[in-house]
């Protein structure tokens, strides 16, 4: 099982096979960073579309030598989506990643019915989190592309999540529906819902994984928490996968962690596409950003067409 981001760079490098990036809008001094450095320790080259010109100003201004890098000029930020788009549905790209376009614009040119990245699944986003002192990794979802999801919808990014946390080397993840409380409660309709999952899960309707709830978040990830609120549950304290019930709560949880704990290694992508998609927020670091791509080639292979 792997449970650091340590661990999963040494994953990718053991592969030993050249890798390729596509980066929508790459004029950033983060993204040029993290490709910089996922080039210099041997994890992929990439393919950077968006503006030359402020590519080479940015490269200049951070010291980036840009040899070996592929520029496509393409300055308009929906052109540059789709452009990257389909460098990874042609094969020339491994995976994509999201550079200044805003995530909107990315996702529809990935979803796009001929020229996109559709797999006949669900997309949904996956964050990592490595807390320090944590002692493992612990994912997160939906926290950026699922809106609302309803029952059908949330059972879909339970399975998307569960391929990811399978690439990690976590075999049978234990997954928690978060709540507010651990009862069902009528007038919380995510209760229910968590109840609906967890009787889903244990009647076979999603294979493969362990869920338990409604739980709150302490007593999701906290066995203390857990131990003193008397719950019995398989999930409880050990939640592997944090299932949030709407976007708000899941982007709340990943900003939380990241301004608020310091030391924590994140990464993100989405998944359930054709190919991996490295999505952070402009915000996010540029380790953070070369975190999610180290993941993102990982799973890569897992969730190539066929496999899913
Ligand atoms: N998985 C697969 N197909 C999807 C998904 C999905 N998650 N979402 C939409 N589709 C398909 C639909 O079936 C349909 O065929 C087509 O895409 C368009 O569907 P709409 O009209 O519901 O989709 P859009 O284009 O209005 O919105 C899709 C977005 C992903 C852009 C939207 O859900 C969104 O804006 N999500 C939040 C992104 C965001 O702003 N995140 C901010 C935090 S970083």
């Amino acid at each position: 099982m792997i449970r650091s981001f340590g661990e999963i760079m040494t994953a990718v490098l053991r592969q030993e096979r050249p890798r390729t990036i596509a980066v929508a809008l790459a004029q950033e001094p983060e993204i040029l960073q993290a490709v910089g450095d996922a080039r210099e320790r041997g994890l992929a080259n990439s393919i950077l579309v968006g503006g030359e010109e402020e590519i080479r100003a940015i490269a200049g201004e951070i010291g980036l030598d840009l040899e070996g890098f592929t520029i496509v000029n393409e300055p308009d930020p929906a052109a540059a989506a789709a452009r990257a788009v389909e460098l990874v549905r042609t094969g020339e790209a491994d995976i994509l990643m999201k550079g200044l376009v805003g995530t909107a614009t990315l996702l529809r040119a990935v979803l796009d019915k001929e020229r996109g990245l559709r797999s006949g699944q669900i997309l949904s986003h996956v964050a990592v989190f490595e807390p320090p002192g944590f002692g493992r990794l612990l994912l997160l979802t939906d926290a950026a592309m699922n809106i609302a999801p309803d029952l059908q919808r949330k059972a879909e990014i339970i399975r998307n999540a569960a391929l990811i946390a399978n690439a990690l080397g976590i075999e049978r993840p234990k997954v928690a529906p978060l709540c507010a409380l651990e009862l069902v409660n009528p007038e919380m309709p995510a209760t229910v819902d968590a109840a609906l999952l967890s009787k889903m899960a244990q009647r076979g309707q999603l294979p493969g994984v362990e869920v338990d709830g409604p739980l709150a978040l302490d007593n999701a990830v906290s066995p203390e928490a857990a131990r003193r609120k008397g719950i019995q549950s398989p999930v409880a304290g050990q939640a592997d996968i944090l299932l949030v019930p709407g976007i708000e709560v899941g982007n709340v949880i990943y900003k939380t962690l990241h301004y608020f704990c310091p030391g924590v290694k994140i990464a993100g992508l989405v998944t359930g596409a054709r190919a991996p998609i490295v999505l952070t927020s402009r915000a996010d670091s540029h380790e953070t950003k070369l975190n999610s791509i180290a993941l993102s080639l990982l799973v890569s292979s897992t969730l190539a067409p066929g496999n899913s």
